[in-house]
């Protein structure tokens, strides 16, 4: 355990699936500042199955060898009761990944009753005030199990992660268009973290113009840019071996900065719950624009022009949702 004096109370952040592929790239980014600032003490949670304590014990290991001044605090546990106690925010990145002959249903009910744990743990040992970034697939599902598992805790803490979505959407903007990526704002990705997410290029922005308007070829957005986003994870796959996992760690280190501050400027794609804005099906968690104001809290941006393309393609993203519920939650015996 390292200690480090300041006035600062520590933000204690719980990181389920501690040990895995993302959990390894971005525990480090928490503990260097990355996420809270370079002046905001930190304390880490650290939680894993019984299976993945040993390879976590190396992990924090590490992370003492780091001698990172801000950290204050490393728990290890696979007891949610002490991995959850007193934590500002719960990232939940660990989840059951699915196995050859396992069905889309199989992997649901899986990881549903893993977010039912995890989701009345938050709800009895997290500060009331905890924020919670789900990452494990299927994420929109697990995030609104566990959200409808924590009954004392607001609808409105709850997340899951598009932002990496987002950021490949951008960079494949601004390569096409030869612009560095801080060019390309104002693109949000709708919908479920899914190959049918909606990636809404119609409304992205390079420097102050439409992205349409620089790049005039518009099959190229609907027929190569739409579909290498979707399917940008499998590439990955494909290339390295193995998922996505520094990526998706600064992802979460993305959202859970742009949730924390108030937003200057560009829209978020975060997945919150929905209250029907768009015409999107209430009460599912679905990846909408937002920006956080002074005070902390986050609200859909208003106003978004969508054309009969973009509304069909939300349409369908999000019909995928509400199926996923209904198998879910079907399996779970949770009501809507
Ligand atoms: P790994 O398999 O490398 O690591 C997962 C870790 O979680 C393992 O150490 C395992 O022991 C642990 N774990 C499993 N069940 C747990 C439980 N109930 N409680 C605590 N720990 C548990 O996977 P990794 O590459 O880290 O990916 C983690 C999850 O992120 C996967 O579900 C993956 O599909 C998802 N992703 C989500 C992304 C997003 O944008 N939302 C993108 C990247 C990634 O695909």
């Amino acid at each position: 355990m390292n200690t480090f004096s300041s006035k600062k109370a520590p933000i204690r952040v719980a990181v389920t699936g501690a040990a895995g592929n993302i959990g390894y790239a971005l525990l480090f980014r928490i503990a260097s500042g990355a996420m809270f600032g370079p002046n905001q003490p930190v304390a880490l949670n650290l939680i894993e199955i019984p299976p993945g304590m040993k390879a976590l014990e190396g992990v924090a290991m590490e992370l003492d060898d780091c001698a990172f001044p801000l950290v204050t605090e490393i728990v290890q546990t696979d007891d949610l009761s002490v991995g959850f106690k007193d934590v500002d925010w719960a990232l939940l990145v660990g989840s059951v990944p699915r196995r050859q002959g396992m069905e889309r249903a199989d992997l649901l009910s899986v990881n549903g009753k893993v977010f039912v744990g995890q989701g009345k743990a938050i709800n009895d040992f997290a500060k009331p005030n905890v924020r919670v970034l789900v990452v494990g697939n299927p994420c929109n599902t697990n995030a609104l199990i566990a959200m409808t598992s924590a009954t004392n805790i607001p609808n409105e803490q709850f997340f899951a992660m598009t932002r990496l979505d987002e950021n490949r959407a951008k960079t494949q903007i601004a390569q096409k268009a030869g612009v560095p990526v801080r060019e390309v704002s104002e693109l949000c990705v709708w919908g479920n973290h899914s190959p049918t997410m909606y990636p809404d290029f119609e409304n992205a922005k390079i420097g102050r113009g439409k992205a349409t308007d620089v790049i005039l070829d518009q099959a190229w957005f609907r027929d190569t840019f739409v579909p290498t986003v979707g399917q940008r994870g499998k590439a990955v796959i494909e290339a390295r071996g193995s998922s996505s996992a520094a990526s998706a760690a600064n992802a979460v280190v993305d959202t859970v900065r742009d949730l924390s501050t108030p937003t200057r400027g560009d829209i978020h794609s975060v997945c919150v719950i929905s209250r029907g804005e768009y015409g999107t099906p209430a009460g599912i968690i679905t990846s909408l624009p937002i920006r956080v104001d002074g005070a902390g809290k986050w609200r859909v941006v208003e106003g978004v022009k969508l054309s009969e393309y973009a509304k069909q393609k939300i349409a369908a993203s999000n019909a995928e949702l509400l199926e996923e519920r209904s198998v879910a939650f079907g399996q779970l015996g949770l009501s809507v």
